[in-house]
């Protein structure tokens, strides 16, 4: 990719920032249950984790790329806390409206706090801002949802200095979550633009050439959220070069699924389940979602039971075994076959299946797996 060659005399312009976004302060998190409160707090320890890092990393500034509040209603309190924890960090701190916390009349930034906090810049327009190294280029959202492209207005070329976009929405062409504020992909190429530091997706993705990245949520906020709980160190030591990015951990609990899409067909799956789930770590910060579909075994009984009592140990837990089904007791389900190649398949798996080789112990499995089919065709 060709980078467009700076005119501007060359300058002591290296710039090192925190890239964070999606805080989504004031999340009621009612899906966590029992463990709601534990999230909403850990959102904002792990907002503190990012600010201590920001400044023992001792960055040019620290970025939030929008939806900083859950929405524009929440509870003023929590506008003050995050006023307070931001105005305390130690470096310039810059705060775009995102589509959660859009910028408009009654929004959270209406709130007289943000005055007083002298380092921190809430970025209202669509107007560069000087930033130590170059500068800033907000694309500020007004509205929950349009199909506007927030970053129509950067222009293509700079007056010298590192350009970094700091951008709310989806990146055109891929669609994720709710649609709306498409972001040409081509961007950073396209406006000479060094780095585009975007929000709104849970996830962090850094797309290649390392010049648009999504630093994705600080704390994760729900399970199967791949790749959340970060933030992004950013350098860049020139106009033109190459941001060399650090994915950061900051997450304060963990949300692991187990289970999920596997169907469970040989005796001694449950056992294992059970003991994986009692060595995980830290099971007072972790909330665990457990799946179980497939067969159960007579003699596998009690490790369901092992398994619920794992799962209590845990900050919270989902246990949904509904989808076991019995596990056959005998072989009288393969006369009940419809005849023909399925019914013969099975028979000849049961002889294939007798004895102890790992010959016998796959054509178990198949034979298990047959069955499991069988069952779920009858039903
Ligand atoms: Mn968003």
């Amino acid at each position: 990719m060709a980078q467009p060659v700076s005119l501007v005399p060359p300058h002591n312009s290296n710039m090192r920032f925190l890239h964070t976004a999606d805080w989504q302060i004031g999340m009621r998190a009612v899906h966590a249950g029992s463990a709601a409160e534990a999230v909403r707090g850990a959102r904002m320890d792990a907002a503190t984790r990012v600010c201590r890092m920001a400044e023992d990393e001792a960055v040019d500034f620290l970025l939030l790329a929008g939806d900083t509040f859950e929405d524009n209603a929440v509870d003023r309190t929590s506008v003050e806390q995050v006023a307070a924890l931001l105005g305390g960090t130690g470096c310039p701190v810059f705060v775009l409206p995102g589509n959660h916390d859009p910028h408009q009349p009654g929004s959270v930034w209406e709130h007289p706090v943000w005055r007083s906090a002298a380092n921190v810049t809430v970025l209202r327009e669509a107007a560069p801002v000087a930033v130590p190294g170059g500068v800033l280029l907000p694309c500020p959202l007004r509205t929950r949802r349009s199909d506007e492209d927030p970053t129509a207005w950067i222009p293509s070329a700079g007056d010298g200095g590192i350009r970094v976009v700091a951008a709310h929405g989806n990146v055109a062409g891929i669609t994720a979550e709710e649609g709306g504020f498409p972001i040409p992909m081509d961007l950073a190429t396209r406006t000479g633009a060094d780095y585009v530091a975007l929000g709104h997706w849970h996830s962090t993705v850094i797309y290649s050439g390392a010049r648009t990245a999504y630093s994705g949520t600080h704390e994760p906020t729900r399970f199967g959220e791949p790749a959340s709980g970060n933030v992004l160190l950013v350098s860049i030591s020139a106009p033109g070069a190459v941001p060399q990015i650090e994915t950061r951990r900051t997450a304060v609990l963990r949300w692991v699924r187990i289970g999920e899409g596997e169907a469970l067909t040989v005796p001694g799956k449950l056992a294992e389940i059970a003991r994986n789930l009692a060595n995980l770590p830290d099971q007072d910060r972790t909330l665990v979602e457990v799946t179980l579909t497939g067969l159960l075994f007579e003699r596998e009984r009690e490790d369901v039971s092992r398994i619920e009592s794992a799962c209590a140990r845990f900050l919270a837990h989902r246990l949904d075994w509904s989808g076991l089904r019995p596990a056959p007791d005998d072989h009288d389900w393969i006369r009940r076959l419809p005849a023909g190649s399925l019914q013969i398949a099975a028979q000849r798996l049961r002889q294939a299946a007798e004895g102890t080789s790992e010959e016998a112990r796959t054509a178990m499995q198949a034979l298990l797996e047959l069955y499991t089919f069988a069952q779920e065709v009858r039903r």
